[in-house]
This record gives C-alpha cells, sequence and structure tokens, in this order.
C-alpha cells in the first residue's frame, strides 16, 4: 500500500488537535489531486462542515468543491455533527478503494496529508496546493458515510481554460 493508515485509540484523538500537515510536507508527497502547501501562499479559505441531518443522511457542506489549478487553499474543517466524520480528497479510483479497506478495518486512522478526521465538535485544517487540473472527488470513508451521503464532486480547473 502507498498510503501511511495508522492505528489510533479514538480517545487520542479527542484530546490530541488533528492537524493533517505536520510531517508530511516535502515535494514527493505530490499526489494526483496535489500536495501540502505552504501557508504563505495561501490565496484562498474555504470552510467545510461535516454533519448529519437526525434522519439518517450525513452531509458535507458546500456539496460540491472547485478550485483553480495553482491554487493554494486552507480547507478549515467544522464537525457540527454527533459522529466522527473525515475528509479525504483524492482520485475517485483511489476513494473507492480505500473506502472498502475502510470497510474491512473500521478503527484505520489516516494519516495522509490529504485526509483528516475530526470527532464532533472539533475543527481541523488542511493546507493544500491544487497543482494539477483535473476531477477529482470528496469523502468520508467511515464505513456507512458514503452511502449515506458523504461524498461529493472536487474539480480542478486549468489555469490554461481560465484565462484563454
Ligand atoms: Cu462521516
Amino acid at each position: 500500500m502507498r498510503r501511511v493508515c495508522l492505528m489510533l485509540a479514538t480517545s487520542l484523538l479527542l484530546t490530541v488537535p488533528v492537524m493533517a500537515s505536520g510531517t508530511h510536507s516535502s515535494a514527493h508527497d505530490e499526489i494526483p489531486i496535489g500536495k501540502p502547501g505552504d501557508k504563505k501562499k495561501v490565496t484562498r479559505t474555504i470552510e467545510i462542515i461535516m454533519k448529519e441531518d437526525g434522519q439518517g443522511k450525513m452531509m458535507f457542506s458546500p456539496a460540491k468543491l472547485v478550485f483553480k489549478e495553482g491554487q493554494t487553499v486552507k480547507l478549515r474543517f467544522v464537525n457540527q455533527g454527533e459522529m466522527d466524520h473525515e475528509f479525504v480528497m483524492d482520485e475517485e479510483a483511489t476513494i473507492i478503494e480505500h473506502k472498502a479497506v475502510m470497510e474491512k478495518n473500521p478503527d484505520m486512522e489516516h494519516d495522509d496529508p490529504n485526509a483528516i478526521r475530526l470527532a464532533p465538535g472539533a475543527r481541523g485544517e488542511i493546507i493544500w496546493t491544487f497543482s494539477k487540473p483535473g476531477t477529482f472527488k470528496f469523502a468520508c470513508l467511515v464505513p456507512g458515510h458514503f452511502e449515506a451521503g458523504m461524498h461529493g464532486p472536487l474539480e480542478v480547473d486549468s489555469a490554461v481554460a481560465n484565462n484563454p
């Protein structure tokens, strides 16, 4: 497996601020959707809410994300729900593959720079550079949450297309 996943006690997650940057910040971490960004280069900040509606549906707000090629964005997360939620952004095939692994190992936690997991009420952030254009996906891979609605499209528009 290319990605590193760590087993962490839930209690640890409740007491330690969850940051998705940290040890992974070098260029070799570049994946198709981009790479960890430099906070000095942030040109846009977006707040993403994770929540449930109390009727079995779970969602992200906004439900769709659109960025520009080369843009460094601060993604700020708030878990307004009553359950743990996560955010993973990647190519769709990788998300689906990762989802299957999570279903077999429900207690698995990510230690990937393109993912974050938050306890109810918790906040966190990912600073990311969307270095290449493409159509990607974001999702929560806690078993059952994808099916309950926690996924959406993520588009990175080509810089060339923006400035013909
Ligand atoms: Cu979730």
